[in-house]
């Protein structure tokens, strides 16, 4: 089953956000995996955001994602990466779908309240970034054929 990577970014923490992100993700059928809760040093923002180096909002990123606490996991299921950034919607709020988290809860692409990985191998690179093997778990949920199992 795929898995990836969600922040529950700085904003969305300081906002008192968690409990509602993780709600959405959850009632979609997605199974948490991992997680924990931290504040990343700028170094360690400036390695999960590489990609971005040398763009104009690059500095702010890095700062943002770095001014507090936020909430990693790591979240499982059919086509985990393409369903989360689905529910999550489009990087600038106002181009995002009603009912995703960005339309619904932010306003400023800049904070857009979460991260999530979006391809295979960015999925890969980033859970490895932020977790080591022994913090994902792999188990059982009674409920899970009730939202897997093909007929
Ligand atoms: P996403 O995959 O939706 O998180 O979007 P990107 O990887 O393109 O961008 C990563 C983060 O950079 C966004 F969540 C917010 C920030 N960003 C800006 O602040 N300004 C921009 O113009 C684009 C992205």
């Amino acid at each position: 089953m795929e898995k990836t990577l969600v922040l529950i970014k700085p904003d969305a923490v300081q906002r008192g956000l968690v409990g509602e992100i993780i709600s959405r993700l959850e009632n979609r059928g997605l199974k948490l995996v991992a997680g924990k809760y931290l504040t990343v040093t700028r170094e360690f923002a400036e390695t999960h955001y590489a990609a971005h180096v040398g763009k104009p909002f690059y500095n702010g990123l890095v700062e943002y994602i770095s001014a507090s606490p936020l909430m990693a996991l790591v979240v499982e299921g059919p086509e985990a990466i393409q369903a989360v950034r689905q529910t999550m919607g489009k990087t600038n709020p106002l181009e995002a779908d009603p009912g995703t988290i960005r339309h619904d809860l932010a306003i400023i692409t800049s904070k857009n309240l979460t991260h999530a990985s979006d391809s295979l191998e960015s999925a890969e690179k980033e859970i490895m970034l932020w977790f080591s093997d022994n913090e994902i778990f792999e188990w059982y949920r009674d409920s899970d054929p009730w939202f897997f199992k093909k007929n």
